[in-house]
């Protein structure tokens, strides 16, 4: 059986990025979402980022996410060359916590957007929530998926006890 097309691309600008990033990929995975997945580097392989992000859309992906440390350009560098929704992911960086990678992915020039997510997992996940979201604006298997994932998110925290006091 072949795989199907994916709709999702997310790149990471090294394999150490990968610890944070499976969460993303785990993401789509549990709503049957297809994705790829490919490490590509804003500095350390800068002519197949480009390439990857200028040939995306007629490869028939829908949104791309870059996940990216430090001086954290991947997202901007594929919003350049791509028309796709560019969700972007801070890597906790080494020596700045993150806050460099958020910084250098939040400030891009007008015209060229990319909508940046939290630093670390919490935004690996949520940016592949908010890509789920804008999918199942025009599927409705993918928008009753989405549905269900709330609700059971619901549940869970309304379950949920707190322990007495001593
Ligand atoms: C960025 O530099 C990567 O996205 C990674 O978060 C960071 C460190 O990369 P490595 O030195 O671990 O390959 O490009």
């Amino acid at each position: 059986m072949s795989n199907p097309t994916p709709l999702v691309g997310i790149l990471m600008g090294s394999d150490s990025d990968w610890p944070i990033m499976k969460a993303c990929a785990k993401t789509f995975k549990d709503f049957g979402i297809a994705y790829e997945a490919k490490v590509l580097s804003a500095h350390r392989t800068p002519d197949q980022a480009l390439d990857y992000a200028s040939g995306a859309q007629a490869r028939g992906l829908k949104v791309l996410i870059g996940a990216a440390g430090a001086a954290a350009h991947l997202a901007g560098v594929m919003a350049a060359k791509s028309e796709l929704p560019v969700l972007a992911v801070p890597m906790p960086s080494k020596h700045l916590g993150g806050l460099d990678s958020l910084l250098s992915m939040v400030q891009m020039p007008g015209g060229i957007p990319v909508a940046t997510f939290a630093i670390g997992e919490a935004g690996a996940v949520n940016a592949a929530l908010f890509a789920v979201a804008m999918l199942a604006l025009s599927d409705a298997e993918i928008a009753k998926k989405l549905s269900a994932f709330r609700l059971a998110q619901t549940e869970k925290v309304l379950a949920k006890t707190l322990p007495d006091v001593e």
